[in-house]
């Protein structure tokens, strides 16, 4: 009889939902983190000294200190989530290691919370609905609690991939204009079904927009994208929502313009310290801050772990993941 294949060894820095973990244990050699407690740098040093995979979140820094100490086994990141710009891909890339995510699970969640935000932050729902709890209702007035009307304005997101996509969807039947920036210009069929304009110059949109939402991901190219110098160029009566990542927005800009009332409000579910928000956006009453929870959900979470699943087994049976973003050496 051949002997059976050893099972890789699996370690995953954070709690996954219920159903992945028993999965994950059936599987393969695996080593959860029930605590849920965030692993240390020297906990992440020891973990790719022995792993033969590594399963992380956005909370776990994979940079070149890390991955210097993966030992010879160390071959696939198996990130958990879409964005992989917490792990230091061209360090990866040179040790051979293979990194995978998990795209296209999220888009509808995500684009669910940045619509939410899009609702809420120009309707006031935070704000009127603290206002009721804490008993400052004293009946209806024709003038208190107004907030600006959303149908009919324009919206300019910036990153028109599938989240972006599934933004413009939702955006549009609430009555608003599509307008994007991107690095291409997106399929004709697609600007035709969203009745979107392409904007090849992200400062000529940016002057033009009512609502902005950032739906990029972040990259080297896309750090402060949304700089001092750009947020000067949003009219004054503009609203800013980010479902992406904190850095892609000068975040102590942001709290200037939105400070001075020169930006009319923001709706952020994302930092660009997390997770330390700063004091200064707490301060604020004309924003909506949400604790990054954009692919918060049941369903979305154990998608997310059937595909970290499927590309650790893929890859443990010599086949090339799905959702490589480095392919490293099989
Ligand atoms: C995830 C996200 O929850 O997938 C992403 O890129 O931003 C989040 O929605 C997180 O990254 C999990 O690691």
């Amino acid at each position: 009889m051949p002997t059976p294949k050893k099972r890789p060894l699996v370690i995953v820095t954070g709690k996954l939902p219920d159903p992945i973990e028993t999965r994950m244990m059936e599987l393969f050699d695996t080593r959860l983190n029930i605590a849920d407690a965030p692993m240390s740098q020297a906990e992440l040093i020891e973990a790719v000294k022995s792993a033969d995979v590594l399963v992380p979140t956005i909370t776990d820094r994979i940079d070149g200190a890390v991955l210097a100490h993966a030992g010879p086994n160390m071959r696939l990141i198996a990130n958990f989530g879409t964005g992989v710009d917490h792990i230091d891909l061209a360090a990866a890339r040179q040790r051979g290691i293979t990194v995978t995510n998990t795209p296209g699970v999220l888009t509808e969640d995500t684009a669910d919370m940045t619509m939410a935000l899009i609702l809420a932050v120009p309707r006031r729902l935070v704000a009127g609905a603290q206002a009721l709890r804490e008993g400052k209702w004293e009946g209806w007035s024709p003038t208190w609690m107004l907030g600006q009307r959303i149908w009919g304005k324009r919206l300019g997101i910036i990153g028109m991939g599938r989240i972006g996509q599934a933004v413009a969807r939702r955006a549009k039947a609430f009555g608003l204009s599509i307008h994007y920036h991107n690095r291409k210009r997106v399929h004709e069929s697609v600007e035709q079904e969203l009745e979107a304009t392409y904007w090849e110059s992200l400062d000529q949109m940016l002057a033009r927009m009512d609502i902005i939402s950032v739906n990029c991901p972040h990259t080297p190219a896309t750090f402060h994208l949304l700089s001092a110098r750009r947020l000067d160029l949003l009219p004054p009566h503009a609203y800013v929502v980010n479902t992406a990542r904190g850095e892609i927005i000068d975040e102590n800009a942001l709290v200037r313009k939105l400070r001075k009332g020169e930006i009319a409000g923001a709706g952020l579910d994302v930092f660009e310290h997390e997770p330390a928000v700063n004091p200064k956006l707490l301060e604020l009453n004309n924003v909506i801050l949400l604790p990054h929870m954009g692919s918060a959900t049941l369903e979305g979470r154990i998608d997310m772990g059937e595909k970290v699943l499927i590309n650790i087994k893929t890859f443990a049976d010599g086949h090339a993941p799905p959702d490589r973003v480095i392919a490293g050496l099989l």
